[in-house]
């Protein structure tokens, strides 16, 4: 009696709450594609940018893995200007706009380089800088990673993903990193490198140091 009497309420509430289900699936569809740690790879795979000012050919990869509440950061270089260090952030637009890697067609001034400024349109703005304290969103800063004398480095960082979302929420309006909407730029040439004053950089920092030497489109990465 009183079991039936529980099938029968079971399945009365099942019936009402099957169009609420249906609803509420939709959001669950869309994450199916993560594993089941939740966890989701982004991987941006950089290529040079004004090898001819550099003479460098860098390249390497960006690593992004979100899982339980962190974000890791992973970059790996080759082939830069070595012993100085390299600012790296991503870039983006502030709107759902997707941004895309500066080329050389980017290069308006017709000077040869493409700069920091030049990349605007095409990659929106400075954004995360992956210097030793992400979060804390300070662009300018003197401890991202240096090369070492064979032109290579490495860095890795992981952060609350929680702080890393209030910390862009607060700059550009909205909590969502967007990562495959943004690009990966690594910047830095040598302080003595001979450049027209028509290269622009970011206020008063040497366009040494904002130069864009590689470039890569951030991906989702399916697992
Ligand atoms: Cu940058």
């Amino acid at each position: 009696m009183m079991r039936r009497y529980e099938r029968g309420a079971i399945a009365a509430c099942m019936a009402m709450l099957a169009p609420l289900a249906m609803g509420a699936g939709a959001p669950d569809t869309a994450g199916a594609s993560a594993s089941a740690s939740g966890e989701q790879v982004y991987v941006a795979r950089l290529m040079p940018l004004n090898s001819k000012v550099s003479g460098a050919e860098a390249s390497g990869e960006a690593r992004f893995q979100v899982a339980n509440g962190k974000l890791t950061i992973r970059i790996e270089m080759q082939g830069v200007p070595p012993d100085i260090e390299h600012w790296q952030h991503f870039h983006g637009f502030k709107n759902d706009k997707a941004a895309t890697c500066a080329t050389d067609s980017a290069d308006v001034n017709h000077d040869g380089i493409v700069d920091l400024i030049e990349t605007g349109p095409a990659s929106g703005t400075t954004m995360v800088p992956f210097n030793a304290d992400p979060v804390a969103m300070d662009i300018p800063s003197d401890t991202y990673p240096k090369a070492a004398a064979d032109g290579s480095y490495r860095y890795e960082k992981t952060v609350s993903l929680a702080a890393m979302r209030k910390a862009f929420g607060k700059a550009f309006g909205k909590p969502k990193l967007d990562l495959d909407r943004r690009v990966v730029y690594i910047h830095g040439v040598p302080s003595g490198t001979k450049l027209p004053a028509s290269v622009a950089s970011l206020g008063p920092i040497p366009a040494q140091v904002t130069l864009p030497i590689a470039c890569g489109k951030i991906e989702r990465v399916t697992r």
